[in-house]
């Protein structure tokens, strides 16, 4: 990815994937699969916009709130055209008191929104936005720390709240649950070969447990929900989204207060979650698996040791890294795992999000080789293999959604960072 035209023409196609996705009031993360707007995808576009067109970017933010719900929570999809061929699309989450008209789900996902808002204020400050945009996002945060933190841990009620669905992080939790009937045709297996998305199985437990949020309004007394499990990874997006979010504060004159000392909080959580002994941090009531999801909540501690073993796994070809007949890296489960499967979804294969984020979180830590190493990686997969959903790390094939738009957005960041 050295040579300039090559890296020029890498812009000039993510651009392009990025505005083929554009509906014009969304982006969609990918063309066919996922029509509507997801919430931690739209975070990741907003960080490649902020590069090549801030209005756009400042406009992907209010439409995401344009979803908040009257409680603060911004759901992980905004269905802002209701006819859509997606399952489980808006007649399955069903209307619930709090929801805006806009139909959505009934469920959240990783609050990156305030981390991409700053990124896209350092590049194209704005005053009037940041002073639209930060209180709805402080009511989220505000919502996270009064209905789901739980010894300092993020509690999440659906695995899709993860936005690592199928991890084995979540294989105990689910274990006791029925699955749901699916329809005859699931609507994934359209455009994705059924090998590399979850199980039937699994996706039945996903309806499952749907329908029993549902019945609740979503929102279950304490102790009522079928799954529930404290997440490491979602647990350290918030602490950064805190600190973030103060800093916004701060740039407008507001106390950043109130973000800091939730943020300290959520510290001491991820603090005690960290063991020693298996290099993870460990959720509360999830499986001990060697993920990166487990080792990547390092993201939300960039003094702590575990930043060392974040830097070591991702090199080491036992665990998350690279080696010459798996030259991809990482992977969304150890190698050296039972449970790694090289083209399932989060069970192995590399996911450009993810090495974004263990990038950021390497050269927050002073791991600046390791990070440069990883992107100059990430970038030569995503040239040679086009913009996919996800890879297998063996062969670089791309898997799930081609033409991505998180892939596109965050080519454009890595590119960047490397020009810089
Ligand atoms: C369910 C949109 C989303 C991502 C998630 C990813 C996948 C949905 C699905 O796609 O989840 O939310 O249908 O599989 O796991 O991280 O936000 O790109």
């Amino acid at each position: 990815m050295a040579r300039p035209d090559a890296r020029s023409r890498l812009l000039a196609e993510a651009v392009d994937v990025l505005g083929s996705n554009d509906t014009g009031r969304f982006i969609k993360p990918g063309p066919n699969q996922y029509p509507s707007q997801w919430n931690w995808d739209a975070a990741f576009n907003v960080i490649g916009l902020s590069h090549v067109d801030p209005a756009r970017a400042r406009q992907e933010v209010e439409s995401l709130l344009d979803g908040q719900w009257d409680d603060g929570m911004v759901p992980h999809i905004v269905f802002h055209e209701p006819r859509v061929d997606y399952f489980p699309g808006p007649a399955v989450w069903g209307r619930a008191p709090g929801m805006p008209s806009v139909p959505t789900s009934g469920i959240t996902q990783p609050p990156l929104l305030s981390s991409a808002v700053s990124r896209l204020h350092r590049l194209a400050p704005n005053r009037p936005f940041l002073q639209r945009v930060l209180d709805p996002i402080e009511h989220w945060h505000r919502w996270f720390h009064r209905t789901r933190v739980m010894g300092g841990l993020v509690a999440i009620l659906h695995p899709w709240e993860s936005g690592m669905d199928n991890s084995p992080r979540w294989d105990r939790a689910l274990r006791s649950l029925e699955s749901a009937a699916l329809p005859v045709q699931r609507r994934d297996h359209v455009h994705v070969p059924a090998e590399q998305r979850p199980t039937d199985h699994d996706y039945g437990v996903y309806l499952s447990i749907v329908d029993s949020l549902r019945e609740s309004g979503y929102r279950p007394e304490s102790g009522k929900a079928s799954f529930q499990v404290g997440d490491v990874f979602l647990t350290a997006i918030l602490s950064r989204a805190e600190l973030d979010l103060a800093g916004l504060r701060s740039s407008l004159g507001h106390s950043p207060t109130s973000s800091l000392d939730r943020r300290a909080l959520l510290l001491r959580g991820l603090e005690s979650a960290w063991d020693e002994r298996m290099r993870l941090f460990v959720d509360h009531g999830g499986d001990v698996v060697p993920t990166i999801g487990g080792l990547l909540a390092a993201y939300g501690l960039p003094g702590h040791r575990s930043s060392r073993h974040l830097s070591d796994g991702v090199s080491d070809p036992a665990s998350f890294g690279p080696d010459r007949v798996s030259p991809w890296y990482p992977t969304s489960v150890a190698r050296s795992s039972s449970l790694f499967d090289r083209r399932r979804y989060w069970r192995g294969p590399v996911w450009v999000n993810i090495n974004w984020l263990t990038a950021v979180a390497l050269d927050w830590a002073g791991h600046r080789r390791t990070a440069e190493a990883l992107c100059a990686s990430t970038l030569d997969l995503i040239a040679e293999h086009g913009f996919w959903e996800y890879y297998d790390p063996v062969s670089g094939d791309g898997l799930g959604s081609d033409r991505f738009s998180w892939t596109a957005a965050l080519t454009i960041d890595l590119l960047s960072r490397s020009a810089a």
